[in-house]
This record gives C-alpha cells, structure tokens and sequence, in this order.
C-alpha cells in the first residue's frame, strides 16, 4: 500500500424536542416534520437547525389555551438549536372552580367566637364562569358532608375569566351549637351551586391544621384542711388552688367556700366566703388565702370546708360539675 487515502466523515448534531401537556382538559399535538403524536408518543430528535411546527387539538369537551416553555402564545414554531420543551395548556370547554389554598383556623377556639380566612378561588375551566359565593364550614374530616358546620360569614366571588384567580379574607364566626371538638376548616367554591361546572365534586379544600372547638375548664385542685374546731361566729384561714386545664383562656371568676355535712356540695351547704380569681390562661392556677366565718346560728357538729371554682357561673366552661373540692377532714363547729 503505497497510497495515501484520506477518510472524511460528516457528524450532523441532533436535539430533543420534548412535548408535555398541562391543564385539566385534553388533547393531543402532532409534529411536523413528523415524529411527534403526543400523548402517545412525545419527543422525537431532530437535527440541528430543523424547524419544527407543533399543532394541538383539544379534544371535543376540551380547549386548547395556548403555549409555553419552548413556545408561547397560540402557535409553535421552533428551531432546533437545543434540546427544547414545549408544553400545551388545555382546559376543559366548562368553568371549573377549585379553591387553591384556603388558611389555617386558630389553634382553639370557643363555639360563638369568630376569626378571620383568606381563601383562593381559580377557574381552571378554558371558559369564563359568573360571580360565584364561597362558604366556609368546620368539618370532623377533611371532606365535605351533610354533618359540617356552616359557618356564618361568606365571600362573594366576581366573575372568574379562565385561569383566573380571586383571592380574599372574611370574619367567620363558629355557631354557638357546635359540638365541642377538632375541626378542619372547609373553603368551598361555589357552595350555592349557581354554576354549572365540569366537576362539581373539587370545589372544596381542607385547611392543613384543624381547629379544637372548646373552653376553659376551672376547678378547685387543692384546698387546705380546716381547723379541728372552730367556735361558731368566728374566723379561719383557707387556702385554696383554681386550676384551668381547659384548652382556652378563662375570664375572671369567683370562688365561693362552704362548709357542708358531706363532702358534696349541695344546697344545704352554708356560704362562708368567697375568693376573686383573674382570668387565667391554658394551663394557669391561682392560689390564694381569704378568712372565712362560721354563720353564728350554724347547726353544731362536723363539717367538710368545700371550695368551688367560678360559684358565680361566670365563665362557660368544658365541664360545669367538676369544679368544687372538699378538704380530706372536717371541723367541728362548737357554740362559744
Ligand atoms: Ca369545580
Ligand atoms: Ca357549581
Ligand atoms: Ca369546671
Ligand atoms: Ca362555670
């Protein structure tokens, strides 16, 4: 082999061209040049500087609402100098209302109370839909149903155009029936059911933390023994504890003592002093000292010392029937 010979080759560079379909309404886009029939099939390579069309047809129920990435607008024409992706929006030929987002409830709260959602509403239908009322519920799970708690306090939605969004606040108030427990809050769409939409069944979101509907709950957790005796008309010394292990902020209240035959408080039992207690917070306790006197006219003989938290029926609380103690011993009342 005396002869040179030469080898020339030509490397012709080729891109991607990826095709993906968003939106909740249907159809397909076709290639030309040829190579793309999506869904069925959405990407093809093609070499570098080839110009390609894409083309997307809804389907019958359906809108195509136009491009973007690679493309934006109605139409599609690109040039491969890299690897590009074109997506197509379609939506469906109906308003569809959903709501988006819808915030969290407080923590806890008392039936009767009120508090403030802020709520998003999008038409993700490719038509326009008329205004619109959003209510707001208080649900024992996270889907819509016939036992939910309709809070007081709506939002008017205006007229959504297609992938329009309307967000807004409104107070809501719990009504003062509902049950005490644990709640999401609901935000549904549309909850007058005025507009004809593609799926009816969306239109409702769940806030992601839940609300306890409850009370305080006060009650006596200590009360100090009684002297063994005490001469009826006089004085002595009680020392007492008001708890609130309720899941919410009492007001102020009263606590009256009595000194009873028994240990439970009735309405035999004679009134022999009274404490203020301030309001107190989740989980607060007031302790404190007063002098009670024994009535001059008190039958003779032994007696419990009760204390009972919030005598007056000043704070609606959890639980009414837990709230007196009595001491462990009794004191003897004895004429002077
Ligand atoms: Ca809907
Ligand atoms: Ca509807
Ligand atoms: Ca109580
Ligand atoms: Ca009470």
């Amino acid at each position: 082999m005396g002869a040179n010979y030469s080898i020339m080759a030509n490397f012709t560079r080729v891109y991607g061209l990826t095709v993906t379909r968003a939106g909740v309404g249907s159809g397909s886009v076709s290639s030309s040049p040829a190579g793309i029939s999506c869904g069925a099939d959405c990407s093809e390579s093609y070499n570098t500087g080839t110009t390609v069309t894409l083309t997307a047809t809804a389907t019958v129920d359906s809108i195509f609402m136009g491009w973007s990435g690679a493309c934006a607008g109605a139409a599609c024409t690109v040039t491969m100098t890299a690897d590009k992706t074109a997506v197509a929006t379609f939506a469906p030929n109906q308003p569809d209302l959903v709501e988006t987002s819808v915030s969290d409830p407080p923590a806890a709260a008392a039936p009767g109370s009120a508090f403030s959602v802020t709520d998003s509403v999008l038409n993700q239908g490719g038509v326009s839909v008329a205004s619109t009322t959003t209510r707001y519920y208080l649900s024992l799970d996270a889907a819509k149903d016939g036992a939910d708690r309709l809070l007081s306090g709506t939002r008017g939605v205006p007229t959504l155009a297609a992938s329009a969004t309307s967000s807004g606040s409104r107070t809501v108030t719990i009504p003062s029936a509902t049950p005490l427990g644990t709640y999401f809050l609901l935000a549904c769409a549309d909850d007058l059911s005025q507009r004809a939409e593609r799926n009816e069944t969306n239109n409702c979101r769940a806030s992601a933390t839940t609300i306890q509907v409850t009370r305080p709950d006060l009650l006596e957790t200590s009360v100090s023994a009684p002297p063994a005796t005490v001469v009826r008309g006089t004085s002595f010394s009680v020392t007492d504890t008001v708890l609130n292990q309720g899941g919410l902020a009492s007001g102020a209240s009263t606590t009256r003592h009595y000194l009873s035959a028994n240990s439970v408080k009735d309405g035999n039992d004679r009134l022999v002093g009274s404490r203020s207690i301030p309001a107190l917070a989740v989980a607060a306790t007031s302790t404190g000292t007063v002098s009670v006197t024994v009535p001059s006219n008190m039958a003779l003989g032994p007696y419990y010392l009760i204390a009972c938290a919030d005598n007056t029926t000043t704070v609606t609380e959890s639980n009414e029937t837990n709230n007196c103690l009595a001491s462990d011993t009794t004191v003897r009342v004895t004429a002077p």
